[in-house]
């Protein structure tokens, strides 16, 4: 096969596109997508500091090397979740963010939960007696990615959820039709309180595929091993029963998604959800729906301060 472009062997053959390209049209490609989404969503432009949410994973290291590449004012900031589990789960995602770090040059904050607040990501559920700490733990993420952007001058948090996370997703919430969880999944979501920053997400239109090929061809070494929550999560099996639609019929994960935006703002944003009240929580100051925020509630439990 040949590439599209320039004819010269293709690396990279997307089914979706019917497209086969050589590595560096691939990469070429890879770059204008994301700048193209950047653009259709008004993420950020470059004067704006972005904090990215690096996990160790290709998708978060992907996105700041991008980022960087097109020359967008970008950091990371990496939290260690305590997860050991016989694997050493976030040591080891701790290690590759800072190759990453020393290998490509950009700055990437650290916030160590056990070390800096006395928790670990486990300790929150074995005291509930619960099998899987992933609501917890997205919990904590989300308020300190948050948190520490408004703290340290970052309007925007930047994920790196792709094409394959974001349809698994809408299956899930498709599948109970929450239209609140709907009305909320887009690819950029501004602020609405001041102490809140706005969440983006450059590669909602990539593939899981594409980004783990940039991050080949970029260089970048990564965590492989997934986290040991998060075998059986529902999610994996969402993303199974997709990669077999797509497998039938290339394309429909783009598809399903692109009507799904096109849905979203012509009814879910202007009718069914006007959007919730925030109000400030009275123990962290940080934005909430009820008196007290979710992480509060969560962490008074094990006794922690913020
Ligand atoms: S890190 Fe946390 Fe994930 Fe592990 S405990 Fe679950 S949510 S699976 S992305
Ligand atoms: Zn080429
Ligand atoms: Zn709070």
């Amino acid at each position: 096969m040949k590439c599209r472009i320039c004819g010269k062997n293709a690396q990279v053959h997307l089914r979706q596109h019917n497209l086969a390209l050589c590595r560096d049209h691939f990469v070429e490609r890879f770059e204008r997508e994301v700048e193209r989404a950047i653009r259709r969503h008004r993420m950020f432009d470059r004067n704006t500091p972005v904090l990215v949410a690096v996990s160790g994973g290709k998708d978060s290291l992907a996105a700041m090397r991008v980022l960087h590449r097109l020359g967008y004012n970008v950091s990371g900031l990496y939290i260690h979740l305590g997860i050991h589990e016989g694997v050493g789960y976030s040591d080891l995602s701790l290690q590759k963010v800072k190759k990453f770090q020393e290998t490509h040059g950009l700055p990437v904050h650290i916030l160590h939960l056990e070390q800096t607040f006395g928790y670990t990501i486990p300790a929150l559920v074995h005291r509930r007696r619960q099998q899987v700490p992933c609501s917890q733990c997205g919990t904590v993420k989300r308020y300190w990615m948050n948190r520490y952007a408004v703290e340290h001058g970052f309007p925007v948090v930047v994920t790196g959820h792709n094409l394959d996370d974001e349809v698994a997703t809408l299956l899930a919430n498709n599948l109970r039709w929450d239209t609140g969880y709907l009305a909320r999944q887009a690819p950029f979501l501004p602020s609405t309180h001041p102490r809140m920053a706005a969440k983006a997400k450059p590669f909602v239109y990539l593939s899981e595929k594409e980004t783990a090929l940039y991050a080949l061809f970029q260089g970048i070494d990564y965590v492989r091993m997934e986290c040991p929550f998060a075998e059986g999560a529902k999610s994996i099996f969402y993303k199974e029963l997709l990669n077999r639609l797509e497998e039938r019929s290339p394309g429909t994960k783009l598809r399903y998604y692109r009507e799904f935006l096109r849905f979203r703002e012509e009814v879910l944003s202007s009718h069914t959800h006007p959007g919730v009240e925030l109000r400030t929580c009275t123990v962290c100051g940080m934005p909430t729906t009820l008196e007290v925020c979710a992480y509060c509630r969560l962490t008074s439990r094990v006794g922690t301060q913020v």
